[in-house]
């Protein structure tokens, strides 16, 4: 079969789609209360690698040519997939077609990274299996894909806390990290008590932000308020213009109470309406983990990440916190999907070794989930493959070695990253125990790009086990 480029050969099945998608809407106006939805969220800290999966997911629903593991999609049940306008209209929508060019294109590179949340429907053609096989026609499913930083479920903790206990816990957390040098100036100088200033008050969080920003670079994922990293349309404003403060009692209209007052506002008017109106509606959820790269950073970024992921998957366990049981009114998230992305940077030799890092990373929060209903599993993906596996002789051996292009030089380099042991124990008890530095020298890695792709007609971009991703997630209602 003759091989096409791969931006014609997607473009063209993707204006295909958005066709099939407008003859569709005549069934759609006349049910359109009748079809099934499913809410998929997608989360991640950030550079995790969200945008990226969800612009290759959607492009291999779109081409299923690479989607085996996914059953419907095995025993060709999937009649046909379409993008549709999403039902939240004041949600930023995904922007699919940006990305997927990003990636897909000429120069293919990484896309934009996204500051906020962003929704995306991907309606599913469906013939059914079993029973009705054969008594019913096509059926529809809506698949409503939401981004979200996982930056924002860490906020979660903060809804069950005053502004007295959250500054006593900061404060405590900062006392030795250098990154809150200037922060810790600050405050110092300032008087809690004296009546507010709007200068002082934006000085004072202008120094906390650089401080979050600092320890976020550094590898702290503990790095709450998550808007004050990703304020998104609300920099500036005074819900995001607080800091904490030492504890005592303060005047009324004092520099103090007001802090306090903004935190109570960042809770009620940020933090609630998030879960509310976006969390609480996700039926399903895969939360993506850059495990290989808190690995390059080392024992406490690896240590970091393990607690963020209990911090975030407590979200998970509504039991957990009062306010959240309140605002979910019983309703839970299905199943859970934890990610480890960028598995094209190992040999797939190494992949069991990833996954059970990963399996042991979330641990906790996997046993927690468990516990609150949730299906849960676990799996090492690329959601855009951008290497080619080597096997490379080395001291009498083969060293199963990746290879890719440079993102920064555009030459060609092969990366073995280093071994990871059998056992996850082997990495994980260090960073609880506070090491430094990894034992035997640690893991390298290199930033690939995309590779400059040709697919076949039907083909998606190419990936990992984006189709048992998919199959866990979605599979059983398809
Ligand atoms: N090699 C490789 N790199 C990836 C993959 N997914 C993400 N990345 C890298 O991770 C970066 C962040 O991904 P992105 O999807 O923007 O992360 P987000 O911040 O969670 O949305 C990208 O710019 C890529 O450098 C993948 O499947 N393979
Ligand atoms: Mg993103």
């Amino acid at each position: 079969m003759a091989r096409i480029s791969g931006v014609t050969g997607l473009a063209a099945d993707l204006a295909d789609g958005v066709l099939r998608g407008a003859e569709s809407l005549g069934s759609l106006a006349t049910s359109p209360f009748g079809e099934p939805t499913l809410r998929l969220g997608v989360t991640g800290l950030a550079r995790a690698g969200k945008t990226v999966f969800i612009t290759s997911l959607v492009a291999n629903l779109l081409n299923r040519g690479r989607m085996p593991q996914l059953a419907a999609v095995r025993e060709g049940r999937v009649e046909a997939a379409y993008l549709q306008p999403q039902p939240d209209d004041t949600v930023p929508r995904f922007e699919f077609e940006n990305h997927l060019g990003a990636l897909t294109g000429p120069a293919p590179h990484w896309p934009e990274s996204t500051r906020a949340v962003s929704e995306l429907r991907l309606s599913l053609r469906l013939r059914p299996n079993g029973f009705f096989a054969g008594l019913t026609g096509s059926k529809i499913l809506h698949l409503d894909i939401i981004d979200y930083p996982g930056e924002w479920l860490l906020d979660l903790a903060l809804l069950d806390k005053d502004f007295a206990t959250w500054s006593r816990e900061v404060l405590t957390r900062i006392e030795t990290r250098a990154e809150a040098d200037s922060f810790k100036a600050a405050l110092k100088a300032a008087d809690p008590e004296a009546a507010h200033g709007e200068r002082i008050a934006q000085g004072l969080s202008a120094a906390f932000a650089d401080y979050l920003q600092a320890a976020r670079r550094a590898g702290y994922y503990d790095c709450t308020p998550g808007r004050f990293l990703l304020p998104g349309d609300l920099a500036g404003s005074p819900v995001l213009t607080f800091a904490p403060m030492p504890a005592g009692e303060a005047p009324k209209g004092s520099l103090h109470r007001e802090m306090a007052r903004r935190f109570e506002a960042y809770k009620a008017r940020v933090v609630r309406p998030f879960f509310r109106d976006h969390f609480a509606r996700i039926d399903r959820q895969v939360v993506l983990v850059d495990a290989l790269g808190a690995l390059h950073s080392g024992p406490r970024a690896v240590e970091d990440l393990r607690r963020a992921m209990a911090d975030i998957l407590s979200a998970f366990r509504p039991g957990s916190n009062g306010v959240l049981s309140q605002i979910l009114r019983g309703k839970r998230v299905e199943k859970i999907l934890f990610a480890a992305t960028k598995a094209d940077h190992l040999h797939h030799q190494q992949h069991p070794q990833l996954t059970a890092i990963i399996e042991a990373l979330t641990q906790e929060a996997r046993d927690r989930a468990r516990f609150a209903g949730a299906e849960t599993a676990a799996l090492s993906l690329a959601a855009l493959r951008a290497t080619t596996e080597e096997l490379r002789p080395h001291d009498g051996a083969e060293l199963p070695c990746v290879r890719g292009i440079l993102e920064e030089t555009g030459r060609a380099a092969a990366l073995y990253p280093g071994k990871l042991p059998e056992d996850p124990g082997q990495l994980l008890t260090p960073a609880r125990q506070g090491a430094e530095k990894w034992l035997d020298g640690g893991f390298s890695s290199m930033r690939f790009a995309p590779q400059p792709l040709t697919l076949k007609p039907g083909d998606g971009p190419p990936h990992i086990r984006l189709d048992r991703a998919a199959e866990f997630l979605i599979g059983d209602r398809l």
